[in-house]
């Protein structure tokens, strides 16, 4: 369980390599979506701010956290995208729905990194109620968007083994 005191998208700034030729993809869901704009905007802010290019972030719209991994696909498979970075918000008491969907897109992502052998950052919230998603999307225990972001840049960072 999340600290009440943390900032949860701290991070370290070690083992950040250059970005600068590095192409980002990154997918929001539009359910939600005041969070996930947010997240988008800490996503985006932190890649420029780790010397991406504008021009090298390329985002796509999908209509709900379930369609990410569909739409990862799309973009992880272009050969000229490095890494993918997957933003959305499934709020707990909102729907049944909610294991099934967090479940199938963990799954997704994780299969659409190993198929194409890039970074495609889990960057969804899966809080009990809406304030717990502002909490996290720029609010008081920070941004998953950023998280997602330098998780991204951390991986292609380290490259292939
Ligand atoms: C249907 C649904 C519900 C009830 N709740 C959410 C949610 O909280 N967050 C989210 O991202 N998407 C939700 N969706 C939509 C599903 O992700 C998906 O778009 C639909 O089931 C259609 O495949």
């Amino acid at each position: 369980m999340s600290s009440s005191l943390k900032n949860l998208s701290d991070h370290t700034a070690k083992n950040i390599g250059d970005m600068s030729g590095k192409k980002f993809g990154i997918l929001v869901s539009e359910w939600n979506s005041e969070v996930t704009e947010s997240l988008y905007s800490g996503a985006f802010e932190t890649l420029i701010n780790n010397g991406a290019s504008r021009e090298n972030i390329i985002r796509k719209d999908v209509p709900g956290s379930f369609e990410l991994s569909l739409g990862a696909q799309w973009m992880a498979q272009q050969d000229d995208i490095d890494a993918v970075i997957c933003l959305g918000c499934v709020i707990q008491g909102e729907t049944r729905h909610f294991d099934f969907i967090c479940n199938a897109v963990a799954q997704g992502v994780t299969d659409v990194s190993l198929k194409y052998n890039k970074p495609v950052i889990f960057g969804v919230l899966t809080p009990d109620n809406q304030k717990q998603a502002l909490d996290r999307a720029g609010g008081k225990h920070g941004n998953k968007g950023d998280e997602a972001a330098i998780t991204a840049i951390k991986m292609l960072s380290l490259g292939s083994y």
